[in-house]
């Protein structure tokens, strides 16, 4: 059983992954308007594997007989720069995420709720993994400055993504 307290803070912990889906989904929509279509791939899996965090917390706040509640999505930003843009966009959103699980795991510890804080570190663990992965792509973006060519070869590389059953 959730204290009310927990249950809130996992509520907008939900709340804020699906605002994740949707902003992934937009930066999609800009990189299709680009004629990125790997890029553009590349952030629907990111969408995709958001829902898949979202419905971690449905799952979870469900088995503990706790009440999802949903609150409105925020509009997304739909204009960048460019692919630069995109991933410093990116990876300073996958830092407040983390900051925010950080959060949710020091108020696991002080409600003695261990059961969210065993569920939590799952998601402790896959930031290290989205932080890295955005810092990574965000490297080669800017390794490759103006270069046509390399925004091509890269395009090509992250249009290979899937979604595997463990991120989601
Ligand atoms: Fe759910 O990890 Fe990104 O936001």
């Amino acid at each position: 059983m959730l204290s009310p307290a927990i249950e809130q803070k996992l509520n907008d912990h939900l709340n804020l992954e699906f605002a994740s889906a949707h902003l992934y989904l937009s930066m999609s929509a800009y990189f299709e308007s680009q004629n990125l279509s790997g890029l553009a791939r590349w952030m629907f899996v990111q969408y995709q594997e958001e829902i898949g965090h979202t419905m971690k917390f449905f799952k979870f706040i469900n088995d503990r007989d706790g009440r999802v509640e949903l609150s409105d999505v925020p509009k997304p930003e739909h204009q960048w720069e460019g692919p630069l843009d995109v991933f410093k966009s990116t990876l300073s959103h996958e830092r407040m995420i983390s900051n925010a699980i950080n959060g949710l795991v020091r108020s696991a510890l002080e409600a003695n709720d261990y059961a969210t804080h065993s569920f939590l570190q799952w998601f402790v663990n896959e930031q290290v993994e989205e932080e890295a992965t955005a810092a990574g792509i965000l490297g080669k973006l800017e390794l490759l400055g103006d270069s046509r060519q390399g925004l091509y070869l890269l395009d090509q590389e992250l249009g290979q993504r899937s979604v595997t059953a463990e991120e989601t």
